[in-house]
């Protein structure tokens, strides 16, 4: 390709992006309608969930600097607002645009077929960040990087199980409420599920579930109902830090007091993702644990695509590993066993300010 038709290319692409109203595409290389890319540059096209929470900002972050200009990259960026609609779009224009990867981190599990098969059909391959598809066959992508979500639930119901029993709580005076992520998201399905099976296993009440949408507003605004239908919470297990500073917030309106000590009225809340904010929360006794759920994905899914262009196989599923933080010492350890049916025993790591200030999100 010469360099006018780079220039161009370049060009069309900066019309496409106008002719989205230029607010959702995003250009995050390039110098502004100069020369374009040089040919070993790699073109990535990345379809974002959207902004709900601190984790998917940290997210963005990591993936924006990772897939940068100075590494050789070009990447069209697209946020979708937390709607599948728009993702398809995205991907559609992608495939368009002959992008060289699509990144996809999809707001649910289903509904993906249609779409990947165009992209398999186009040659071009796709990489599942965090959250997971449901697909009739796995060909339809090339490889996934994220988060085991089933095991982050089982660690939690684990650590309230161990936490409860060490304080001598019976299990039937353990209500709680669970505040869900987007409903059929990856996040969600697991960390439910984790809860749910802790309620099977040691007979908790499991008073209510109610999406929180993982927003800090859609949080508090579900803890206020559910203050007003149920007297008797003393467990409220968020499936997200944003969720659970809304829940925070609502309680504390509530007159009541956050905190462990559940015998004597205070209520727990329950958390994932141990963002910075979260676990500030944990130090000063507001989350009583909160499960790691990392986002660094952008040096994990560039790994991937490393390999991918060197020729090499690559893992279909890559799992990161992750941590467990916790306001005190009750709990040391916990034993869970994660989605490929393998028990781990997890340390609880009682969190300290020089932690929170070590980590990058
Ligand atoms: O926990 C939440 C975000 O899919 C793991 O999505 C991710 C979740 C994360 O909005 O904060």
């Amino acid at each position: 390709m010469n360099r006018e038709d780079l220039q161009n290319e370049e060009k069309n692409r900066v019309s496409f992006i106008n002719s989205n109203n230029g607010m959702r595409y995003e250009r995050c290389s390039g110098s502004g309608g100069g020369v374009a890319a040089a040919d070993d540059t790699i073109t990535v096209g990345f379809s974002q969930v959207g902004a709900e929470s601190d984790w998917r900002t940290a997210n963005t972050e990591s993936m924006k600097s990772t897939f940068s200009e100075e590494n050789g990259y070009e990447l069209i960026f697209d946020d979708a607002q937390q709607k599948q609609e728009n993702q398809l779009t995205a991907i559609r224009n992608f495939i368009q645009q002959e992008v060289d990867y699509i990144l996809l981190a999809p707001v649910t599990e289903t509904g993906w077929d249609t779409v990947l098969q165009e992209a398999k059909d186009a040659d071009i391959p796709v990489i599942i960040v965090d959250r997971m598809v449901d697909v009739s066959d796995d060909s339809l992508y090339t490889t996934w990087i994220g988060t085991d979500s089933l095991l982050e639930g089982r660690k939690a119901a684990e650590w309230l199980n161990a936490y409860t029993t060490a304080k001598g709580i019976d299990a039937k005076d353990v209500n709680i409420v669970d505040i869900q992520g987007t409903i059929g998201s990856t996040a969600q399905i697991g960390r439910s599920k984790g809860l749910e099976e802790g309620v099977d296993n040691y007979g908790w009440n499991l008073l209510a579930q109610q999406s929180g949408e993982f927003t800090q507003a859609k949080g508090q605004e579900v803890m206020e109902s559910m203050l007003k239908q149920y007297d008797n919470i003393n467990v409220v297990y968020c499936e997200n830090d944003n969720e659970a500073f809304g829940a925070i917030d609502a309680i504390e309106a509530a007159g009541k007091t956050v905190g462990s000590d559940i015998a004597n009225g205070e209520i727990m809340v329950m958390s994932f993702d141990t963002t910075n904010a979260g676990l500030t929360d944990t130090l000063a006794g507001k989350i009583a644990c909160d499960v790691e759920c990392n986002p660094l994905h952008g040096p994990r899914a560039e790994e991937l695509i490393k390999a991918l262009e060197a020729g090499e196989e690559v893992e279909k599923l890559n799992y990161v590993d992750e941590e467990i933080f916790a306001t005190d010492d009750t709990v040391d350890k916990v034993k869970a066993v994660n989605s490929l049916d393998e028990e781990g025993e997890y340390d609880v790591t009682p969190i300290t300010q020089e932690i929170i200030d070590g980590r990058a999100y």
